[in-house]
């Protein structure tokens, strides 16, 4: 009677997955941790609010960004760089969480990345509508130093390239608690995100974040 539920192939996939080479997506690796990173989120928040920032171009971007750690990334009218403090109160960037912190290094070293110790965490939010066009990475110091993303919320669906932005790119779901480690080659290529998809998440409402963390310095 309700066997076709259980024989339905599930929508996640096996729970690690080579993305490229040097990538990896640890499916649901995170959600074990999910309402210690939300509470930790709130704080972070209420000390350094999400804003739209502007591009070099002049553009307003779609997500919103904020910042944890040593160092955050901003971008306004003279460029992208990492800064102590945040540009809208002055103060410096909220401390970074020891669960977030734990979670970047464990998380690296599955993927064969030892000692990795995140300076900078940058917290993207996503409402739907909201996209990332494809850009490369360059404002870190190491490009041997890989980048690790925690997805929370609604899902995205990722466009992954290659070295150069004329490279097809091939599309990965992301959904809540996805974690991908990004090193070796994989770490220079071109990436977005498509438009994000209205929904509602159980925990975080009609929104997605994305924690990015890296080794600026
Ligand atoms: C792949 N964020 O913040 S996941 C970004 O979902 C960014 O918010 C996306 O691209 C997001 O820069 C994508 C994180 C990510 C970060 C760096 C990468 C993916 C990457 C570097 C190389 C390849
Ligand atoms: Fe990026």
């Amino acid at each position: 009677m309700t066997s076709d539920l259980f024989d339905s192939v599930p929508d996640t996939g096996p729970a690690r997955e080579h993305m490229a080479e040097g990538a990896v997506l640890l499916r649901g690796h995170a959600r074990p941790l999910e309402n210690e990173l939300i509470a930790a989120l709130h704080d972070i928040v209420a000390q350094a609010p999400f804003r739209r920032m502007v591009t070099p171009g002049g553009h307003q971007m779609s997500v919103a960004m904020t910042n944890c750690g040593p160092l955050g990334w901003t971008t306004d009218s003279s460029g992208y760089r990492y800064v102590q403090n945040d540009p809208e109160t002055g103060k410096p960037w909220p401390a970074m969480p020891p669960a977030f912190a734990q979670l970047a290094e464990r998380a690296a070293a599955a993927a064969g990345f030892n000692e990795f110790a995140p300076d900078a965490c940058l917290i993207n939010c996503y409402e739907p509508g909201a996209r990332m066009s494809l850009h490369q990475d360059r404002d870190e110091q190491d490009f041997d130093k890989p980048i690790v993303s925690v997805s929370l919320g609604l899902p995205a669906i990722f466009l992954f390239g290659g070295l150069k932005r004329s490279d097809k790119t091939r599309r990965f779901r992301l959904a809540h608690g996805d974690v991908v480690v990004w090193g070796g080659p994989s770490r220079l290529f071109f990436h977005g995100v498509a438009p994000l998809a209205d929904g509602e998440h159980v925990l975080l409402g009609r929104q997605r974040i994305n924690l990015t963390f890296r080794r600026a310095r």
